[in-house]
């Protein structure tokens, strides 16, 4: 905490802060100086309660010991492995672990080192795995209006939030969308999945119907959307997405960077939802946030269809300098290693309940029109100020960590995703703050 307060607006011009509003931060910047456990230490020495486990990754909370110490033996030992041709023990023992926490069949691991070079690896896979069995016509990728695959050409391509797209040109060609399942309408204040909504699937197969099932490589959809705002899937829609795809043999890509370890209380959501898709994309909580990670987990038939031609040929022309980064994958050790010994994968099941009956006292508070929850998600909607979208949730967040707590907001809506070591007597905390919250904006 050296630099304690030491900073004036001008030292902070040279940064240019990813989706920031950057003119209004370097005015009142919130800076960090620590964290442990549950809590950030601001720069002026204030405890802030972590509502977000930073952004969706800090599952297993901060400054955890074993990744710490994972992390600085491995940069005393091995600092960097080249990651094409040459291999380093642990990158196969992460993911020997990493496929016996997958759902069952997904048995490969591809390594990434965030979501959106997940997702730019899965969109890939999928399409030149149509190619290598024969059925190259299936270039066409499908997602959905609302979703969040991170901000690379190929995920915003397949995304559909309109400020992430608009700006950056014509994107991938031969993309198309299924409507979100969004609606407060029928849905709003249900606690955990909503009943109504479920007939949205049948979309895509008016999508295939539309363009033939040949030309359809693969649909990419989060189970849970979380970055537009905590959309949680009706009843019975993502079996059905599953059905659709298997009838046309087209793969069904998960995005579970949020929801993937421990988040909804299970391991990935595909167990939380009983249904498995043929790849899932995930980073964050694999290495709990610490340091830049991602995978992607492909079953085995996927993996297996590459495995042909001359063995001395490269099979798939795609990687990263960090792909299995050994530092990353003693992160990831230690993370998993930490998950293990607390039950953390399992632990929001635990605690979902209690995070649902807590959420949900806020309904009644002040501009508050849908509360939604699931494992240890939950989103509070706010009805925006007419004529200024957006401005009273800011506002929201900005109370709320003068006051003590980090939350997220998107759109008018608040997420909250704490670390999965939070306690009951935590929750309320976070909680009572955004009721405070609530009653003081505008
Ligand atoms: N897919 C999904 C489903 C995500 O949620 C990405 C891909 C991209 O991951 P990277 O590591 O490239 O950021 C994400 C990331 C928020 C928020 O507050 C959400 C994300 C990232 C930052 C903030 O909702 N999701
Ligand atoms: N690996 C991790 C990281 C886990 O969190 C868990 C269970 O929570 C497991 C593996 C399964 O462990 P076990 O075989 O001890 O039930």
């Amino acid at each position: 905490m050296s630099n304690r307060l030491k900073v004036t607006p001008n030292d902070l011009s040279a940064f240019w802060m990813p989706f920031t509003s950057n003119r209004q931060f370097k005015q009142a910047p919130r800076m960090l100086a620590a964290a442990k456990d549950m809590h950030y230490t601001t720069t002026d020495g204030r405890q802030v309660l972590d509502g977000t486990a930073g952004l969706w990754c800090v599952n297993a909370g901060h400054c955890r010991p074993k990744i710490t110490e994972a992390i600085q033996q491995q940069a005393a030992e091995l600092d960097y492995a080249p990651a094409f041709q040459m291999g380093h023990p642990n990158a196969f023992e992460l993911a020997n672990r990493l496929v016996d926490l997958a759902p069952e069949g997904l048995d490969h691991v591809f390594y990434t080192n965030s979501g959106s070079e997940s997702v730019e690896t899965a969109l890939k896979i999928a399409l030149a795995y149509q190619r290598v069995k024969g059925e190259g016509s299936r270039t066409r990728l499908i997602g959905r209006e609302r979703g969040y695959h991170g901000v690379n050409f190929g995920g915003i391509s397949v995304g559909g939030i309109v400020t992430n797209r608009k700006m950056f040109g014509t994107l991938l060609a031969g993309v198309d969308h299924m409507p979100h399942t969004h609606n407060l309408a029928k849905n709003a204040f249900t606690r955990g999945e909503p009943e109504h909504g479920a007939e949205l699937a049948d979309e895509l197969e008016r999508i295939v119907t539309l363009h033939d099932a040949s030309t359809i490589a693969a649909v990419i959809v989060e189970p849970v959307a979380g970055s537009t705002g905590v959309l949680i899937p009706p009843k019975g829609y993502l079996q059905k997405l599953r059905d659709i795809c298997t009838k046309h043999g087209i793969l069904l890509i998960f995005d579970e960077v949020i929801t993937g370890f421990g988040r909804l209380g299970t391991p990935f959501a595909s167990d939380y939802f009983g249904v498995t898709p043929d790849i899932i994309t995930t980073a964050k909580g694999v290495s709990n946030g610490v340091i830049p990670m991602g995978a992607v987990f492909v079953k085995k038939e996927i993996h297996d269809a590459f495995m042909t031609g001359p063995e001395h040929m490269i099979e798939l022309f795609h990687g990263y300098t960090y792909s299995g980064n050994p530092i990353a994958c003693a992160a990831a050790l230690g993370t998993l290693d930490t998950y293990k010994e607390e039950g953390l994968l399992t632990r929001g099941a635990e605690l979902a309940p209690y995070w649902e009956d807590a959420l949900h006292s806020l309904k009644g508070e002040p501009h508050v029109i849908d509360i939604r929850n699931i494992g240890l998600i939950g989103a509070i909607e706010l009805q925006p100020i007419a004529g200024s979208p957006t401005k009273r949730a800011f506002s929201a967040f900005v109370k709320a960590f003068e006051n003590g707590a980090l939350i997220r907001t998107t759109g008018d809506i608040i997420a909250l995703s704490p670390p999965l070591i939070i306690s009951k007597a935590q929750i309320d905390e976070l909680i009572d703050q955004v009721r405070k919250v609530l009653r003081a904006i505008d």
